[in-house]
């Protein structure tokens, strides 16, 4: 069982409106501010998605590399970009993030139906992606949707050889319409197929935040929480901002005597190469 916690704010995502949702971090002014609030909370990683001047999801270039350099630079978060982008981005454009720069990327290991829409993560782009992390250093966190997932991720690592930094971190994304769901049996499931050694973290979209967040504590799991996931406290309580999911789960963290990571040990565990510059200077 892990000492610690980490916990990831995965603050915006790509698929939230933010019409619907005020507290919705879409300027890359409000998501350094969320990362410094999140960090104060307990969050140990940032996992990054960006908005257009319009609030719409966007992999430009230089947002991204705005978001990832500021966020350096207000933060010790390690910071993780979404090579997932939206259901609607090109193959193309969820590669070319990686030229931010960041510490961590998101790397999702197989296609799944997302509500009406298709994720698509085909076996070459999977390759492709992490062969690019591997030259580039950057540390790679699986994402998976569904247990087949679990073994494609596996697939990779016989193939191609140990990610950067040599720690396997795997997080289970569970209640997606389409993929596995929120359930303890299928947490087990997942957690159960992964690679010896390997460390994982769950999250429960909408209103399966809490019980999976509850079984990770459980099993030995850390958590993800964010508006990406949720936007719902509790029934009837719209989400004020990210600190608030942070906070209750460095509580949670707390109560199962598992508290939370800083982001130094965030790092250690993840194997994080640090690109830090000195801000003494
Ligand atoms: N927006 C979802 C379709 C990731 O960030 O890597 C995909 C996603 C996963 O959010
Ligand atoms: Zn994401």
């Amino acid at each position: 069982m892990a000492k610690g916690t980490l916990i990831t704010v995965a603050p915006t995502g790509a698929e939230s409106d933010p019409a619907q949702a005020p507290g919705l971090p879409v300027t890359v002014e409000s998501l350094i501010e969320t990362g410094r609030s999140c960090q104060t909370a307990g969050a140990g990683l940032i996992h990054v998605h960006v908005r257009d001047g319009q609030g719409q999801p966007t992999l430009d270039l230089g947002r991204v590399t705005a978001a990832v350099e500021g966020l350096r630079e207000a933060t010790d978060l390690v910071v993780q970009v979404s090579t997932g982008g939206s259901v609607h981005d090109s193959l193309e454009a969820r590669l070319a993030v990686l030229e931010a720069n960041p510490d961590s990327c998101s790397l999702s290991c197989g296609t799944v139906n997302f509500g009406d829409d298709v994720f698509l993560n085909p076996w070459p782009f999977m390759v492709e992606l992490y062969q690019q992390t591997q030259q580039r250093q950057i540390v790679p966190e699986f994402e998976i949707f569904d247990l087949g997932q679990v073994t494609s991720m596996k697939r990779l690592l016989d193939k191609y050889g140990p990610p950067a930094g040599g720690s396997v971190h795997a997080d289970l994304v569970m209640g997606v319409p389409g993929g596995m769901p929120a359930t303890v049996e299928a947490m087990v499931a997942a957690v159960q197929a992964l690679p010896e050694g390997a460390t994982w973290s769950a999250t429960g979209v909408g209103r399966w935040s809490m019980p999976v967040m509850l079984g990770s504590l459980a099993a030995g799991g850390h958590l993800r929480v964010g508006m990406e996931d949720t936007l719902t406290f509790a029934p009837g309580r719209p989400v004020v901002d990210n600190s608030e999911l942070v906070a209750r789960a460095a509580s949670l963290a707390d109560t199962a005597m598992r508290p939370a990571l800083t982001p130094e040990e965030a790092r250690a565990m993840l194997g994080i190469v640090d690109r830090r510059v000195d801000r003494s200077r």
